[in-house]
């Protein structure tokens, strides 16, 4: 009641404030890249690619052995870096499937404020620049079967993805896919104060997430909990506000999904609620679709102690649609 009560008069307060706090805090405040900077030496790094913001982003790729039969984009979540999804990518390329990952902006490696973006589709135009890049970079990969794997945040972004190109795509894997708020946290109020404060106040930062519930596997856990790439940032307030929007917008479109999708999230998870996930797949869209629901797993599907059946599913869907 009280915490409600003093975020009311915060609103009453910043809706006055205003004026002065938008001068404060700029909108188009960019980060500390900028597009006039000159690039970082490509000898020396490679692996990066600067965004229509300015900003640097770095990318990671796993390359199989021999020629590859199929590509895979990974899409990572809030925070996160692509180091995170070694494993995943090592079962893919074990399989004979070239994979990329690029950090989102404010993330791992790449440039940006932390925890930070100004528009939620940055991100999707991110991850679709960069496909872009790829394809271009290495003409070879655009004849192969394609496919997008997004956990979290990165679900949220791939389905936005996907939706601007459906039939680019052989197949989406959407894990733990971020689509729906906790209705009890996304109260009407809640959303209407979000919304003033990612206007007045959009670097402000809220809750910092735990990473004890990320993984029932405590190796996972306490190498996040030392991870410098992975530090744990508050949410800001732009984000949260950017996040629900567009999570909004997925069940405005949803009817439109004709994209091949396979679904796996865990009933257990307490980052994501299986929910979303649900609610997606029961509305109808596409012809091709699958839900796999675990229990007994946490939010990271990828990282958990029986991420073997995870990744089994995972590669049936890419084995069947890279033909
Ligand atoms: C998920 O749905 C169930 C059943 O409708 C409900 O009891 C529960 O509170 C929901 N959880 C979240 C986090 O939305
Ligand atoms: C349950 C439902 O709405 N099914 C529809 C899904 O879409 C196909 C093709 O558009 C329809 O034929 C189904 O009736």
């Amino acid at each position: 009641m009280i915490p409600s009560l003093l975020r009311f008069l915060w609103s009453i307060v910043a809706w006055f404030l205003g004026p002065i706090l938008r001068l404060m805090n700029p909108k188009h405040n960019l980060p500390f890249a900028h597009p006039s900077r000159p690039p970082p030496d490509p000898n020396l790094f490679p692996r990066y690619m600067q965004n229509k913001q300015g900003i640097w982003l770095r990318w990671t790729e796993w390359s199989p052995r021999a020629a590859p039969t199929a590509v895979v984009f990974i899409v990572s979540g809030r925070g996160e870096h692509a180091g995170r999804y070694d494993s995943l990518a090592y079962t893919l390329t074990a399989e004979g499937y070239q994979v990329f990952s690029m950090d989102h902006q404010g993330q791992g490696g790449s440039e940006g404020d932390r925890s930070y973006v100004e528009r939620f589709q940055d991100y999707v135009d991110d991850t679709q620049a960069f496909v872009k890049r790829i394809m271009t970079l290495r003409y070879g990969l655009s004849q192969l079967p394609k496919f997008l794997i997004g956990h979290s945040m990165g679900g949220l972004i791939s389905v936005h993805l996907a939706l601007r190109d459906q039939t680019f795509w052989n197949g989406i894997i959407l894990s733990a896919p971020a689509l729906e708020a906790d209705p009890k946290v996304a109260t009407p109020f809640m959303k209407a104060a979000a919304s003033l404060l990612s206007d007045f106040l959009p670097k402000l930062g809220f809750e910092k997430l735990g990473v004890e519930t990320l993984s029932t596997n405590r190796a996972v856990v306490e190498f996040a909990q030392q991870d410098p790439l992975f530090p744990g940032e508050r949410l800001k307030a732009r984000w949260g506000f950017e996040m629900l929007k567009n999570m909004d917008e997925v069940w405005e479109k949803v009817n439109q999904v004709k994209f091949p999708y396979v679904l796996v999230h865990s009933a257990d998870d307490a980052i994501c609620s299986i929910n979303g996930s649900r609610k997606f797949h029961s509305l109808n869209q596409s012809s091709d679709k699958k839900l796999v629901e675990y229990s007994g797993m946490f939010h990271e599907l990828f990282t958990e102690v029986n991420r073997h059946k995870v990744f089994g599913e995972v590669l049936e869907f890419i084995a069947r649609r890279a033909k």
